[in-house]
């Protein structure tokens, strides 16, 4: 089987809409249905989960049932073996690669421009071995000096997106692209215009993704987010609402509820990833933040 259709079938396998058009579901499933067969799969970063080694981290995770493991990019040719031995015989798999390119894809400087995607190609051949849905990317940070936000630009990004995306398909992975607040990223902040991009690139190795931290600043509807992203949604960031700590540490404003609506009529079955602080005792804090989420998803 060629590597395309590997990767099409994983990134089915992993959740994005299996069917054509974004909100189309499959005749044979109507979306009641859809809704009760999805689970909430979990995923933590490694740097927020509590152990010192990788092997205790996994422990950790693996006691709160948890199975997917976000990792850093920096670097991550090298620790290919060192990741892959401390995951053997469990039941985690890496879910995604979260950035550590150099340079950014919009710069005005066609030097940084390279060097992003010199570097990205370098993460994404290392994700695909470790088996990750795909490699986040946000295409400039504001502080980023970036081509003006001209239709220029968006047909240079499609352009090199494309590129990137033909070499993540022939190593089984994909680039996730990430919508920041406008405070981090004015140029991408929301999920549907992220998709309509992936649309725009038409390859399956550009995907999306909705992380809820960002969403609270910028979308008017989690679920209708969620929804207009349909099949380019491949990952998802979580934290509590108002400072960016573990669900949960920000009381009733942590309601995830209607997004997770979206995900199951989306019949979503990627992960759920942790990206955020704490302030308390981080044994805890994760472990009641998960118990969280499974309830709210049950709510859904
Ligand atoms: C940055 O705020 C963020 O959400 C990261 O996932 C960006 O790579
Ligand atoms: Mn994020």
């Amino acid at each position: 089987m060629n590597n395309r259709r590997d990767f099409i079938k994983k990134i089915a396998a992993a959740g994005a809409l299996a069917s054509a058009g974004s909100l189309a579901l499959p005749a044979s499933l109507n979306a009641a249905e859809k809704k009760g067969k999805v689970s909430l799969n979990i995923s933590l970063q490694d740097g927020l989960t509590p152990g010192k080694s990788l092997n205790e981290k996994f422990d950790y995770m693996e006691k709160l049932g948890v199975t997917g493991v976000e990792l850093g990019g920096g670097k991550l040719a090298s620790r290919v073996k060192e990741i892959s031995d401390a995951l053997k015989n469990r039941n985690i798999k890496v879910s995604a690669i979260c950035a550590g390119f150099n340079g950014w894809l919009l710069a005005d400087d066609p030097a940084e421009k390279q060097k992003c995607i010199d570097s990205s190609k370098e993460i994404l051949a290392a994700a695909g071995e470790l088996g990750a849905i795909g490699m986040v990317l946000v295409p400039a940070f504001n502080s980023q000096k970036s081509y003006p936000h001209t239709m220029e630009t968006r047909t240079r990004l499609v352009a090199d997106l494309k590129e990137l995306g033909e070499y993540a398909v022939r190593h089984k992975t994909a680039i996730i692209l990430e919508p920041l607040n406008r405070g981090e990223a004015f140029y991408l902040r929301q999920v549907a215009d992220a998709a309509s991009i992936c649309r725009d690139v038409n390859s399956p190795g550009i995907t999306c993704m909705g992380d809820f931290w960002h969403m609270t600043h910028e979308e008017t509807s989690d679920r209708g987010a969620f929804i207009s992203a349909g099949k380019y949604l491949s990952h998802v960031h979580i934290a509590s609402r108002k400072r960016r700590l573990m669900p949960g540490e920000d009381g009733d404003a942590d309601n995830y509820i209607d997004g997770f609506k979206g995900l199951k009529e989306l019949g979503y079955k990627g992960y759920v990833s942790f990206e955020c602080g704490t302030q308390g005792d981080r044994e805890k804090t994760v472990s009641a933040a998960v118990a969280l989420l499974r309830e709210q998803w049950k709510k859904a």
